[in-house]
């Protein structure tokens, strides 16, 4: 018998709870073949909602009770899931709110498309004979937020993104990278990101239609503002992971390069040169020791900013076996040809032709920058032995 839990997030449900439960168990006559549980995962309600529901599981073994004690919908939504595979053995499972907006009639539906082999059922009120019976306003704005996330997500075959009633199985669940979906938020963030990060597992999935009733009962907790920002920020950080490596490379090197031309001109103009006035100090050849020392403290500088944006951004797809320390010390001996370089290159081309030093620089970091990328893709961050062997294979 294939298990179904039912997770339902909930904050202050205390109007809406019973009816919501009463009308899951109702079903359980029209999905035989299923044995149909149901979660309520709540955010420590003030006003009772959890007194409820224990009440009720006492004569209910299939209701249970899961207090979060966080707030937001992602915590209640994920911590859920997570508790309905390892304690209570789900092998499927649906979300939805608890608020009667999603007609528990339609978990039959869910389950049909979960029994023809869908790993991934996506509710939709954007899509023929689905319906949104919100106020206007709100309507507006869940076509607008499903819009910018097909076109930033680049995911037009699906049309909405912001609605919680989803089935899925337990494989697709544990397959989805959790640290890169954003359910700690306050904000209803968790259900776009956790869509785009399920659907890049490349499940079997399909879209089908669910009407959303407007809120008889209780108070809403979406804050539309939060949820604005907090979806613009990571619709902008899926476009900015979405770039080739190379490119996502070059942006880095940039980005250590103005921190590297940065703190020169600081350390140059503005702290050394006033105190290092007699040239040739340091070491014979070198006739500027102001610049001596500036170029060698922003290249470590730029090399630091290097190494924390490619190992959280450029190369985070890639293996990460090793500890970090040992990464940053192989980036450390890796790069130290390029320092060398543009080292080499700011005190010939500056002082012997005479070259800007920020031209010096310039042409210094582009030979660095071939010189980096080899060893960075093939030493620092190597690919995943997985992905190695598929290759080979
Ligand atoms: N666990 C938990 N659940 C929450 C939290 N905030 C909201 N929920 C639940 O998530 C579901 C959706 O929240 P709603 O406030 O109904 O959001 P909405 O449906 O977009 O807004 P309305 O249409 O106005 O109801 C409901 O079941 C809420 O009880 C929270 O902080 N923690
Ligand atoms: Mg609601």
């Amino acid at each position: 018998m294939k298990r179904v839990v039912v997770v339902a997030p909930t904050y202050n449900e205390r109007e809406n709870i019973a009816e919501f439960i009463d009308a899951v168990f109702a079903q359980e006559k029209r999905i035989p073949g299923w044995e149909l549980h149901l979660l309520i995962s709540d955010s420590h309600s003030p006003d009772g909602t959890g007194e409820i529901v224990k009440e009720r599981a006492k004569i209910n073994s299939r209701l249970h009770y899961l207090d979060v004690l966080k707030r937001g919908i992602g915590i209640g939504l994920i911590e859920g899931v997570r508790y309905a595979i390892n304690k209570l053995g789900a092998t499927h499972l649906i979300s939805m709110d608890a608020d009667v907006q999603h007609d528990p009639n339609d978990i039959s539906r869910f389950l049909t498309e979960l029994e023809k082999g869908h790993e991934l059922v996506i509710g939709s009120r954007l899509m023929p004979n689905g319906k949104n019976e919100l106020p206007i306003y709100r309507q507006f704005f869940t076509i607008g937020a499903s819009t910018v996330c097909r076109l930033f997500m680049n995911l037009w075959s699906i049309r909405e993104f912001t609605t919680s009633f989803r089935a899925f199985t337990k494989e697709l669940f544990l397959r989805i990278p959790l640290d890169r979906v954003h359910w700690r938020s306050r904000s209803y963030v968790v259900q776009p990101s956790f869509l785009y990060r399920a659907i890049q597992t490349n499940p079997k999935w399909i879209e089908i239609p669910i009407v959303f009733r407007a809120r008889s009962r209780g108070r809403s907790k979406n804050q539309v503002i939060r949820y604005i920002v907090e979806l613009t920020l990571y619709v902008i950080q899926v476009r900015l992971e979405s770039l080739p490596m190379f490119m996502k490379f070059l942006i880095v090197g940039t980005v250590s390069w103005a921190a590297n031309a940065g703190s020169l001109k600081l350390f140059y103009t503005i702290i050394l040169r006033p105190l290092m006035q007699q040239p040739g100090q340091i070491i014979g050849v070198v006739k500027d020791s102001g610049l001596f020392w500036s170029s060698a403290i922003s290249i470590e500088i730029s090399i630091l900013v290097n190494f924390f944006f490619n190992e959280n951004w450029t190369f985070r797809e890639r293996d990460r076996n090793e500890p970090v320390w040992q990464r940053l010390a192989k980036f450390h001996l890796t790069t130290i040809g390029s320092p060398i370089i543009q080292f080499a290159t700011i005190n010939t081309l500056t002082p012997i032709f005479g070259i800007h030093y920020q031209a010096s620089l310039a042409i210094g970091i582009i030979i660095g920058l071939l010189w980096n990328w080899t060893w960075n893709v093939n030493f620092v961050w190597k690919a995943k032995k997985a992905n190695l062997a598929s290759k080979t294979s």
